[in-house]
């Protein structure tokens, strides 16, 4: 394999360890037995055998040799920056308390464990590795473990290996598979360990225990960049608004945490907007003003950042969505039979009169993609939409609207952008290397010390690495009851922008300053090497969050 110079200077990067990591083994400090977030009845009847559990903080130990063990890893969801390094920590993890003990993956995401598709993970392949992005190392994927006959054959494969705990590294949904999946273990006596490890580049998974999810660092710090590059351009030649689209399935931490650090004209918070109720016109208009505004000084330019769930936080394009959903689903035939040029009007004359009004009002494009593309559970796909170009298509409708009535007088050309893929497999910044290394390595200890149901804890994480607390959490702590499919399941709360959080109070504040001035940052891209306050910076949010 060809590697470029930053690749094979950064192999040799030693990711850093919270201190009580350092001598190998660790003594265990249990606190106080633990309650769910909330619907506590509910979760202890569902997990009789990993509800309550204490939290647990790790003090250095002695070094100590233990019996040989196996473990396995899994891969699970979107790619985040730093899972071959949650890895490599585990790796050196079970490799100091024991040389025999061995890491086998499972190939492509829990499907690998259900098909027994692994291999293992020889010291060769994890040094091919160490501190690189990607899931490459034995790929990821999206099967849900959720059903028994699945724990079933991965208890085949795991007896087969000699397997005694299974990490579990993935996001919200996936970590409550893993904590169900203890469970069952758990209740059935087959003696199998798992452990979760909090992952997505969407920093929603996050709690009092869990500060951050690895991987949201490097992808914003990489969009960042990118962003800052843009603002540079547009304020040199002062002749576009940059509609940008972020990622985020559903939360808007990464819009958020990009505009702390670049501080654009606009950045739409989509908690914000369902918050207040907003309309789909409240936003444009928003945006307008803006435009407008700046326009008045002279300024016919500027960014806005759309995190990419917003549509489905605006509740009325929720209730169109939802009528469009359930009509289509009823008169699929009809609909089909429909000519393509008549299928616009015809669905205006099929929604009640609010729903139609907004369909009406969106642009050909759009509203084709909404009654096109439905998933196999007959829902729009809305990440398809193209939210950008939607509202800078509304924006300019509007202005075109204001000039007439002499409100506005500038010129507005937009360009249109997505980042997500872009930073989801981005070399590991200093923070994600150490902070994955760790979580890999405290899953390690984990596991030596018996635990089951726990996801792996590294917090104080503002702080240098060394000073870090490493533990463990039980899954069951995190969780409450939800409707899903039409079902209430007990699932890990999925973490959303807090409006009175420390992160949007700081936006909040500066936002009408950032959208008539210029006062665009330019942060550059990750530094690997060199000064600490330029390479091992937290997060904004994280620093915000944390700031006593
Ligand atoms: P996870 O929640 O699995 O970490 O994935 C997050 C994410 O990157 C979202 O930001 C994005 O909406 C989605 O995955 C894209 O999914 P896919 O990789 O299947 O295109």
């Amino acid at each position: 394999m060809t590697k470029s110079a930053l690749q094979i200077a950064r192999a040799a990067y030693q990711p850093k360890l919270p201190k009580a990591l350092a001598t190998g083994a660790v003594k265990v400090v249990e606190g106080a037995p633990t309650q769910s977030v909330a619907d506590q009845e509910a979760i202890k009847a569902l997990f009789p055998n990993t509800y309550g559990m204490p939290l647990i903080t790790f003090e250095a130990g002695e070094a100590a040799q233990l019996p040989a063990m196996n473990v396995g890893v899994i891969l699970s969801g979107g790619q985040a920056p730093g899972g071959h390094n949650v890895i490599s920590g585990l790796f050196d993890g079970i490799k100091k308390l024991n040389l025999a003990n061995k890491l086998y993956g499972f190939i492509l995401g829990p499907g690998g464990l259900v098909d027994h598709n692994y291999k293992e993970l020889t010291a060769d392949i994890i040094d091919e590795y160490r501190n690189t992005g990607g899931f490459d190392i034995i790929g990821s994927g999206r099967t849900k473990l959720e059903k028994v006959e699945q724990f079933e054959k991965g208890y085949e494969i795991i007896k087969q290996l000699g397997i005694k705990a299974l990490v579990i590294i993935g996001g919200d949904d996936s970590n409550t598979n893993a904590c169900v999946l203890a469970e069952y273990y758990a209740a059935k006596n087959y003696g199998v360990q798992v452990i979760g490890c909090p992952k997505t580049i969407d920093g929603d998974l996050k709690n009092d225990m869990i500060e951050t999810s690895f991987g949201f660092d490097t992808a914003c710090k990489t969009y960042a960049e990118v962003i800052g590059n843009i603002q540079r351009d547009c304020n040199s030649a002062r002749k576009y608004w940059h509609f940008i689209k972020l990622m985020g399935r559903s939360a808007s931490h990464i819009a958020l945490e990009c505009a702390l650090q670049v501080q654009p004209n606009v950045c739409i918070v989509s908690e914000e907007v369902e918050a207040k109720d907003m309309s789909l016109d409240d936003v444009v208009t928003y945006i307008a003003k803006v435009v407008a505004d700046r326009a008045a000084q002279g300024n016919n330019f500027g960014t806005v950042l759309i995190p990419e769930g917003l549509i489905e936080f605006i509740p009325a394009m929720k209730r169109l969505i939802a009528e469009l959903n359930d009509f289509l689903a009823a008169n699929a035939e009809e609909f089909a039979g429909v000519e393509k040029s008549q299928q616009r009007e015809y669905i205006i004359g099929k929604l009640t009169p609010e729903n139609s009004a907004i369909y009406a009002s969106l642009p050909e494009g759009v509203a084709r993609q909404l009654t096109l593309d439905r998933d196999p559970h007959g829902n729009v796909q809305v990440s398809l939409i193209e939210t950008e170009k939607l509202l800078s298509e509304m924006v300019a409708t509007k202005l075109a609207a204001w000039k007439k009535e002499g409100k506005y007088n500038g010129k507005f050309a937009a360009q249109h952008h997505f980042f997500g893929y872009e930073g989801r497999c981005a070399a590991p910044s200093n923070f994600d290397a150490d902070y994955c290394y760790s979580l890999g390595y405290t899953a390690s200890m984990l596991i030596a010390n018996g635990k089951t149901g726990y996801m792996s804890s590294v917090r104080n994480t503002t702080a240098p690495a060394a000073e870090w607390i490493a533990g463990g959490v039980p899954i069951t702590m995190m969780m409450n009851m939800e409707r899903r499919h039409g079902e209430m399941k007990p699932v890990i709360q999925k973490a959303l922008v807090k409006l009175d959080g420390a992160p949007f109070k700081a936006f909040a504040a500066q936002r009408d300053h950032w959208a008539l001035n210029t006062d665009y940052v330019y942060p550059g891209p990750i530094q690997y090497f060199g000064p600490t306050e330029v390479c091992d910076q937290p997060t904004k949010t994280l620093q915000l969050e944390q700031a006593k």
